[in-house]
């Protein structure tokens, strides 16, 4: 393991004296990034490769822009699905789910709303989804209380569809000398920065409607400014608050957002050594007691947790 890992960029000792503490570890907690599902070729949020071209992602992940331009937000979710329904669960994801089978001590609370980790057969009642589901969608009329979980239908409805290049509306700087520059008649899917540059507007009444009482329904993943699951921010505390944690896995995460990155100060706070696996150094306040393994996660964590 230490030879392979030490090609995955990680020196050897410190997977030694990694793999050798993690043998007597019972309480562990991982928190997961978006850099754990790069390498299932979905996109992080900031950093190379980011979302957008012509939008910032975390200017569409908010209440504003859904009650600005609801067309606009669901045409960005309903793409992301459709990114994540065709992306496959990586070895990290199975690796994680693997140790959580057989450690019922462990648990994993994840910022991730892809859905990979469930697709991995991570038991679901050791994964809290800090940030909600793609998958998830909720009604918006302040009276009605519609769920849906789960719902793998893509698209989700028939207005968004992903849209052929073929489609693009042809704006002044498509077009050419030549007047209309022809997009080729091509079946190829529009690339995920196209959207709010070139595509039709959608009118609300063909956006995903509340089968109860015909309101709006939005993408159920909590946006900026809205508050985590109360129920299973309670769960996770009072799993920490119960024990000492023995070790923390801080994996694919910029560490950025709160207060989903204030859990590694909490877990440290309560024992534990902590465990970064990113591309780049994101927990500034590592001791000499935890590990920094630089590397992409699908490699490194099906090697550390062997
Ligand atoms: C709340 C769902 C209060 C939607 C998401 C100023 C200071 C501090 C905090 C704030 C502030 N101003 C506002 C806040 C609060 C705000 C916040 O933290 N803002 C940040 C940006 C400063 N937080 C909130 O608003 C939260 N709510 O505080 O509510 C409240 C309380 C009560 C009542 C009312 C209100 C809500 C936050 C949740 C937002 N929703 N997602 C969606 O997905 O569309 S967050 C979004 O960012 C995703 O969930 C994502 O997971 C998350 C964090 O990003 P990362 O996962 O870390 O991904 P990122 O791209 O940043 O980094 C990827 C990392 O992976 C990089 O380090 C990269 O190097 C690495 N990497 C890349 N490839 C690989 C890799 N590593 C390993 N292997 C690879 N192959
Ligand atoms: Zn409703």
């Amino acid at each position: 393991a230490a030879k392979k890992a030490a090609h995955a960029g990680v020196s050897s000792a410190d997977v030694e004296s990694f793999a050798e503490y993690l043998k007597g570890c019972r309480r562990i907690l991982a928190l997961l990034g978006a850099g754990l599902s790069a390498s299932s070729g979905l996109p992080t949020f900031r950093g190379a490769g980011g979302l957008w071209r012509t939008h910032d992602a975390t200017e569409l992940a908010t209440p504003e822009a859904f009650q600005a331009d609801p067309a606009l937000v669901w045409q960005f979710y309903s793409f992301r699905r459709h990114m994540a329904l065709k992306a496959a669960p990586n070895k990290a994801h199975y690796a994680l789910a693997e140790l959580s089978r057989r450690n019922k001590d462990f648990i994993t609370i994840s910022q991730n709303v892809d859905g990979l980790s469930q697709r991995a057969l991570h038991p679901s009642e050791q994964l809290h989804l800090l940030h909600g589901s793609l998958f998830n969608v909720k009604c918006t009329s302040f009276f009605c209380r519609y769920t849906r979980k789960d719902d793998f239908t893509d698209p989700i409805a028939p207005s968004l569809a992903i849209p052929k290049k073929s489609s693009l509306v042809k704006t002044d700087e498509d077009q050419g000398e030549t007047g209309t520059k022809q997009i080729e008649e091509s079946d190829e899917e529009i690339d995920i920065s196209d959207i709010g540059h070139h595509l039709p507007d959608i009118p609300v009444k063909d956006l995903p409607q509340c089968p109860e009482c015909n309101g709006l329904l939005r993408p159920g993943v909590v946006w900026f400014g809205e508050p985590l699951p109360s129920k299973t921010l309670k769960t996770v505390d009072e799993w920490i608050e119960s024990d000492p944690v023995d070790l923390m896995l801080v994996i694919g995460t910029s560490s950025s957002v709160y207060p989903a990155a204030g859990y590694t100060d909490i877990a440290r706070a309560h024992g534990a050594r902590i465990a970064v696996i990113n591309m780049e150094q994101s927990v500034k306040t590592l001791g000499e007691n935890d590990w920094f393994f630089q590397g992409d996660a699908s490699v490194v964590v099906p090697e550390i947790l062997k």
